[in-house]
């Protein structure tokens, strides 16, 4: 039987997802593609997840769109019909970035190695990027004609702004990690050897910590980009509203009075 495209693995509450096509640096095949989305909507339904762990085996995160990938690698040959990579965004990588945003744990990208193209973006699609000292961020895109995808366009000036963001994807330079997390584009740049243990911490701390608040913090975030000041204090309102009925609002204030760790639990 096939190795698994996806390696999927649990401690505790928190699951990881391992990327498992080291050969071609985790680079997406329509079949990745298909495990790794499955993947994600089984840990979505798992109430028993509480975060998940996304990163690679080997040497790399993921080198993006398998570029020998024949369905979407241009045909050479003269007179050919160009491929409609449109098909393929809309198929493969929107559903990915839609399900990575809306997931209703938080996720943690350990990126261990080179994040080049789709593979760079799929980890700051993540709400939280942990990357190893000697990993890179690539926006590959502009050296084989292409813009940036996988949510690139709209992540990349929000997280470090128009003047960097448009500097990264024109050039498609090499952004060691330390870079990246000096200028914002990631959470924190940690020893190689301490990445595994840095991002399981991380993931085990979040997955004790209240899911739904965590989740609508990443929602209200992302929506107040396009509100102005009083709809933001009024979403604001609207999700406190909410999160002051939950169980783990009274936990948490009981906690805190007893002068106990809370024990939280919705999801
Ligand atoms: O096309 C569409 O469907 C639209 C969607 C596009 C989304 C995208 O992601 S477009 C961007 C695609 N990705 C790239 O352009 C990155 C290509 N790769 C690289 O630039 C380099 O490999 C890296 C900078 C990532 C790493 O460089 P290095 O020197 O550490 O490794 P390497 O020697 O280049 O690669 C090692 C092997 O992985 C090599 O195979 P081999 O020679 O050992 O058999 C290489 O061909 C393979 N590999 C790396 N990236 C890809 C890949 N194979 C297929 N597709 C790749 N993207």
């Amino acid at each position: 039987m096939a190795e698994p495209l996806v390696l999927v693995s649990n401690a505790g509450a928190v699951r990881t997802l391992r990327l498992n096509r080291p050969a071609a640096l985790n680079s997406f095949t329509t079949e990745l593609h298909g495990e790794l989305l499955a993947a994600l909507e089984a840990a979505a339904a798992d109430p028993a997840v509480r975060c998940v762990v996304l990163t690679g085996a080997g040497r790399a995160f993921c080198a993006g769109q398998d570029l020998a990938d024949p369905a979407v690698a241009p045909d050479t040959t003269p007179g050919a019909a160009p491929k409609d990579l449109s098909q393929v965004i809309a198929r493969y990588y929107a559903p990915l970035v839609a399900r990575l945003r809306s997931m209703p744990v938080p996720v943690v990208a350990a990126v261990n190695g080179v994040a080049a193209g789709a593979g760079a973006n799929l980890a700051l699609c993540c709400d939280l990027v942990v990357a190893a000292h000697s990993a890179s961020f690539i926006q590959a895109f502009s050296k084989i004609g292409l813009v940036p995808d996988t949510g690139g366009t709209w992540l990349l000036p929000r997280l470090v702004g128009p003047a960097r963001a448009l500097g990264i994807a024109l050039l498609g330079d090499k952004l060691p990690a330390e870079e990246a997390a000096r200028i914002g584009l990631i959470w924190q740049c940690v020893d190689d050897a301490a990445l595994a243990e840095m991002a399981a911490a991380l993931a085990t701390r979040l997955a004790a910590m209240p899911t739904r608040a965590l989740v609508a913090t990443r929602e209200a975030m992302n929506a107040a980009q396009q509100l102005d000041l009083p709809s933001a204090l009024a979403e604001e309102a609207k999700l406190q509203g909410q999160l002051g009925a939950s169980n783990d609002y009274r936990e948490g204030v009981e906690a805190f009075r007893a002068k106990r760790a809370p024990v939280f639990t919705d999801r």
